[in-house]
């Protein structure tokens, strides 16, 4: 169940019900979250049977960030901290059979994906597309507003990929770096059920949270053309953890 609400605080907190709390689905169409750290962590949190209820919130978390947990009345930010704290709570292994050499591999990719890959979309939707974009972000609000808030979000991010670095490229070779980093993952992919094995694993989470983004939204990104046309493992492996673990996924996405 979903439930729209500005504080972070509910009345009634089950015990051990994690309360995901994510930017409105509502800014999405075609997606199920603009935050591809919110979709990982959902679909984390399926692959793993863990309890939850996703509540869409316009506050950030005490570090400023969107997603973020209640837990047993304790807030915890950021998807990678949230994934360390819940494993040891549940007793969850989230590298399922990898030795130490494969663990090192894992945290690369992750690293990669949301770290690097995710900079080529946010700068190609937010910075250099925003009115392409507007057609898929918070489809309930009047386009001008829209394009109000994306034009906000233009300056800001546009500052962020300075700071970061990324933004100092030209747009060719900012969506090159994109495209190469998918051939990566699919390179490394391969044959194999899922990233790491035959078991999901937070690299699965990352890469579905992260080209979701691309993959399920009709717009003109270099890097969908790229996956579309050359690398259909990794639509197999979306369609895989889509009819495994989030089978409603399509009537959750707004089109
Ligand atoms: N490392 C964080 C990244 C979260 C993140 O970047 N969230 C974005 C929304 S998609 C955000 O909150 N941006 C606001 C900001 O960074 O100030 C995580 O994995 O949760």
């Amino acid at each position: 169940m979903s439930e729209q609400q500005d504080t972070k605080w509910k009345a009634e907190f089950k015990k051990d019900v994690v309360y995901l709390h994510v930017i409105p689905r509502s800014r999405a169409r075609a997606v199920v979250n603009i935050s591809p750290y919110a979709i990982k962590l959902e679909l984390w949190l399926r692959i793993n049977n863990i309890p939850f209820e996703t509540i869409d919130c316009q506050a950030f978390s005490k570090k400023g960030q969107s997603p973020f947990i209640m837990f047993n009345k304790e807030e915890i930010p950021d998807s990678n901290f949230i994934i360390e704290f819940l494993s040891e709570y549940f007793s969850v292994n989230p590298f399922p059979g990898l030795n130490a050499t494969e663990k090192a591999v894992a945290r690369a990719f992750i690293k990669m994906v949301e770290e690097n890959t995710s900079w080529p979309i946010f700068i190609y939707r937010y910075v250099e597309n925003i009115d392409e974009y507007s057609e898929y972000f918070s489809p309930d609000q009047p386009v001008e507003v829209r394009k109000q808030i994306l034009g906000k979000l233009q300056e800001w991010v546009g500052k962020r990929a300075h700071g970061h670095g990324i933004g100092r490229h030209s747009s060719e070779e900012v969506q090159k770096v994109g495209c190469d980093d998918i051939q990566a993952i699919s390179d490394f992919l391969g044959q194999k059920k899922f990233m790491m094995g035959d078991n999901p694993t937070v690299v699965d989470c990352s890469v579905f949270g992260v080209l979701s983004q691309v993959v399920y939204v009709p717009m003109g990104y270099p890097m969908r053309k790229y996956i579309m046309e050359k690398c259909p493992n990794i639509l197999q492996l979306f369609d895989r953890l889509k009819n495994t673990y989030w089978t409603n996924w399509d009537e959750e996405c707004k089109m």
